[in-house]
C-alpha cells in the first residue's frame, strides 16, 4: 500500500498487515538539537516525504511534528522538535518546552550536532541537560558533506566528554549519507509492541497545518531580519472543489503595520511571490490544483495570544 496519508484519517491501524514472521516493534524517537542543526531535513529524509519545513534560518520549526517511518517490522515515530536555545519571548519558551517534552516522552533521543558549526552554546546547553537528567542519547554528527574527517573525530571525542552517547553516527541529512544506518539502529532499539499508527500514515499533522507551514516556509525564505520571527501563518478555510482542486485561505499575522507593508511589498509583489511559491509546493505535495488566497493581518500581540499558540499546537501556559 502506498504510504500516502499525511494526517490522521479514519482508518483504524491494521495491525495484521506487518510481516507476521517477525514480532512488531514500535516507538518514538525524538530528534533534538540546536536550531539549524538539520533536524527537519533529517526527518523528511527518514520518512521519505516533505513534512517539515526547512530554511537556512534558525528557529524555523515551532512545534513538535511526527513523521512516521517503517523499517521492516518496526514502526518508528520520529518527533521533529524546535531547536533548543535560550528562550526570550513566551513563544520561544513554549518552543523549547515542546522540544524537551518531545525528548522526555520518547523511547530514544537522537541529538543532532551541526559538525561544521561544532559545539556551540546551544549544544552545550543540551548536553548539560542530558547529563543532568542522566539520559543517554544517540549522537549524530550532521552535515558531514561540509566537514573533513579529522574534524569529525575530534568533535565526537569532545562531545563524548560532555554527555553519554551510544552510539555515534556521522551523517548528512542533505545527501542521505549514513541515514539508513541510523534508521536501522533506531529500529532495533525500539521495544516490541503493536504499531500505533496505520501503516499508510506519515504524520500526525493535518493537511491544513502542513499547508500553513508551507506558506510560513516562504515567509522565512523570502523575508529577512525580524520579519520571519514576527510572523505566523494559519489556514482559515479549506474547500475541496468538485473539479478535484482545493481552495485554501490563509492569514499571515504580523505585529506592526510597517511589517504588513513589507510582507505585501510594493504593489503587492512580495505577497504575490510568497503565494506563488507556496502554491507550487502545495500542488506538488497534495497532488492536485490549489487556489491559494493569502491575507495579511496586523495583530500586535499574536505571540501572546492563546489562539495562535493553539494553532501551532503549543502550550500557552509556559
Ligand atoms: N550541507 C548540509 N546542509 C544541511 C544538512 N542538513 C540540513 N542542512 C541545511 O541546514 C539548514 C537548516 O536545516 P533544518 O533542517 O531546517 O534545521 P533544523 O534543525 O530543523 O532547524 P530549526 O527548525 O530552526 O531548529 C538548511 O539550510 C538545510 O538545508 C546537511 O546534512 N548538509
Ligand atoms: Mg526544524
Amino acid at each position: 500500500m502506498p504510504r500516502s496519508s499525511i494526517g490522521p484519517n479514519s482508518t483504524p491501524p491494521d495491525l495484521t498487515a506487518t510481516d507476521d514472521r517477525a514480532p512488531t516493534r514500535c516507538g518514538y524517537v525524538a530528534l533534538i538539537g540546536a536550531p539549524n542543526s538539520g533536524k527537519s531535513t533529517l526527518l523528511n529524509r527518514l520518512v521519505g516525504h516533505k513534512l517539515a519545513i526547512v530554511t537556512p534560518k534558525a528557529q524555523t520549526t515551532r512545534t513538535r511534528l511526527l513523521g512516521i517511518a517503517i523499517e521492516r517490522s518496526t514502526q518508528i515515530i520520529f518527533v521533529d522538535t524546535p531547536g533548543i536555545f535560550e528562550p526570550k519571548r513566551r513563544l520561544d519558551t513554549a518552543m523549547v518546552k515542546a522540544a524537551w517534552s518531545g525528548a522526555e516522552d520518547a523511547d530514544e533521543t537522537l541529538l543532532l550536532v551541526d559538525a561544521a558549526r561544532g559545539i556551540d552554546e546551544n549544544t552545550r546547553r543540551i548536553t548539560g541537560a542530558l547529563r543532568q537528567r542522566g539520559r543517554r542519547s544517540i549522537l549524530a554528527l550532521n552535515k558531514i558533506d561540509r566537514v573533513h574527517r579529522e574534524k569529525l573525530l575530534s568533535l565526537a571525542a569532545a562531545l563524548s566528554r560532555e554527555a553519554e552517547f551510544d552510539p555515534v553516527f556521522m551523517i548528512s541529512g542533505l545527501t542521505g549519507d549514513g541515514v539508513e544506518d541510523v534508521k536501522r539502529r533506531l529500529a532495533a532499539n525500539l521495544p516490541p509492541g503493536p504499531w500505533l499508527f496505520p501503516e499508510d500514515q506519515v504524520s500526525d499533522a493535518s493537511e491544513r497545518m502542513i499547508a500553513a507551514e508551507i506558506t510560513r516556509e516562504q515567509v522565512f525564505l523570502q523575508l529577512h531580519d525580524e520579519l520571519p520571527y514576527a510572523s505566523t501563518v494559519e489556514t482559515e478555510k479549506w474547500e475541496d472543489k468538485p473539479d478535484g482542486s482545493v481552495r485554501i485561505e490563509q492569514v499571515v499575522y504580523v505585529q506592526r503595520p510597517r511589517q504588513r507593508a513589507i510582507v505585501l511589498g510594493e504593489r503587492g509583489q512580495r505577497i504575490k511571490s510568497i503565494g506563488a511559491r507556496a502554491r507550487e509546493e502545495l500542488e506538488r505535495l497534495l497532488e492536485r490544483r490549489v487556489h491559494l488566497f493569502l491575507f495579511v493581518k496586523v495583530r500586535e500581540n499574536w505571540a501572546e495570544d492563546p489562539e495562535r499558540f493553539a494553532a501551532l499546537r503549543l502550550d500557552y501556559r509556559v
